[in-house]
Order: structure tokens, then C-alpha cells, then sequence
């Protein structure tokens, strides 16, 4: 591990739409924090979104609980993408009697990296789909506003306000 790296910056979005969504997003925030070269420097509140599916937004989903965190790492972007994956992994799935491992509860997505650009299989940063959701946006730009994308050079809060209602 990078002990040694100067700490950057980076955006986490968390999203759950199964089980208790508060609490999970809770514990991965709790987990985020506890992961070696990884502080947690700033949460967002908790916003409570329709689903957006393959269809469009579908009323019939359930809905989400969407956040952003802001992380120190000294961790690469790999590194920091494979601490996201193990938290998924131990809070998305729940052991019932008889039953096999039960559907994801939380999806973690690492929306920027510093000013990087990744384009790598299995690892594209900025997020591709983040600058048009709103479910991604408003959390991001409360704690975030003047953060820039770097492959588009404009702020969160820009991005935000050019979305469509
Ligand atoms: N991967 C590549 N780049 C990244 C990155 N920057 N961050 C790879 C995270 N992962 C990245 O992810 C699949 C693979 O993407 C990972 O193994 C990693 O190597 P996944 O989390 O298993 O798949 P997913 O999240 O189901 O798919 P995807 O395409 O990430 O879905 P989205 O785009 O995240 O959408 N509606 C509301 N209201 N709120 C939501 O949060 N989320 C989704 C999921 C759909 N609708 C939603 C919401
Ligand atoms: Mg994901």
C-alpha cells in the first residue's frame, strides 16, 4: 500500500433500495472511515430518490437513499475502488436460513479521483453516468459545489444546474 502518497481527495456515491437503507449507508460511511489510508472527510445528507431503471424512472422500484462522502486517501484508485467492492460485499448481502446470499442492499460507486481521468477495465473515473443524475449531483454538490469534472472542466454545482427538472 501507498503509506507514503499525499492524501487526495475523493468522491464516493453510496445508493440503497433494499432492507434499512439509512442504516446501511450509515454502516458504509462507518466502514469507509475504517478502511487503512481512508478518512472520511465530509457526508452528505440523505436524499430519497424514485428509481432510475433501464425503463426510466419506474415508481413501482423502491426507492433509493442516495449520499456522497468525500474520502482522504493515500490509497490509489484501485485500491480505493477494491475497499469500495469489499464493503459492498459485507454489507450487500445477508445470510437467511435456507436461502442463498439475498439481492445487493448498497452500491458504492467512486464518482472523482482528484483531477484523474481512468479509462482502464474495470475502473473508469470520473463515473461515466454521474453528471446526469440528480441523484448523484444534488448529494455531491452539497458537500462539493466547486469540485471540478475533470474531463468536462465544469463544477458540480454547474453540472447540477444545467440538468433538466
Ligand atoms: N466500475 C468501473 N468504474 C467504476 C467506478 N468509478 N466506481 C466497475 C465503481 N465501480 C466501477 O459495478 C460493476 C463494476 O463497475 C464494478 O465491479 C467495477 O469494477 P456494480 O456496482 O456491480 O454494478 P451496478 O452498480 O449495478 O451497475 P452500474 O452500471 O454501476 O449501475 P449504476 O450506474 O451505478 O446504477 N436510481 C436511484 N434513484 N439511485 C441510485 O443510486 N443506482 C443505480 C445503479 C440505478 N438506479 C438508481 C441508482
Ligand atoms: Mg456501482
Amino acid at each position: 500500500m501507498s503509506d507514503h502518497a499525499p492524501a487526495r481527495t475523493a468522491y464516493i456515491a453510496l445508493g440503497a433500495n433494499l432492507g434499512d437503507r439509512a442504516a446501511t449507508i450509515s454502516r458504509a460511511i462507518g466502514l469507509l472511515n475504517e478502511t487503512p489510508g481512508a478518512t472520511v472527510a465530509a457526508v452528505s445528507s440523505l436524499h430519497e430518490t424514485a428509481a432510475l431503471t433501464r425503463v426510466g424512472v419506474d415508481p413501482e422500484s423502491p426507492a433509493y437513499i442516495n449520499a456522497c462522502a468525500a474520502i482522504e486517501s493515500t490509497l490509489s484508485p484501485r485500491e480505493l475502488l477494491y475497499a469500495l467492492l469489499e464493503i459492498e460485499r459485507r454489507l450487500g448481502r445477508t445470510r437467511t436460513p435456507g436461502e442463498r446470499w439475498a439481492p445487493r442492499t448498497i452500491d458504492l460507486d467512486l464518482l472523482l479521483f482528484g483531477g484523474s481521468v481512468i479509462d482502464e477495465p474495470g475502473l473508469v473515473v470520473p463515473h461515466p453516468r454521474m453528471h446526469e443524475r440528480r441523484f448523484v449531483l444534488e448529494p455531491l454538490a452539497e458537500i462539493a459545489p466547486d469540485a471540478v469534472h475533470p474531463a468536462l472542466g465544469v463544477t458540480i454545482a454547474e453540472l447540477l444546474k444545467t440538468l433538466p427538472k
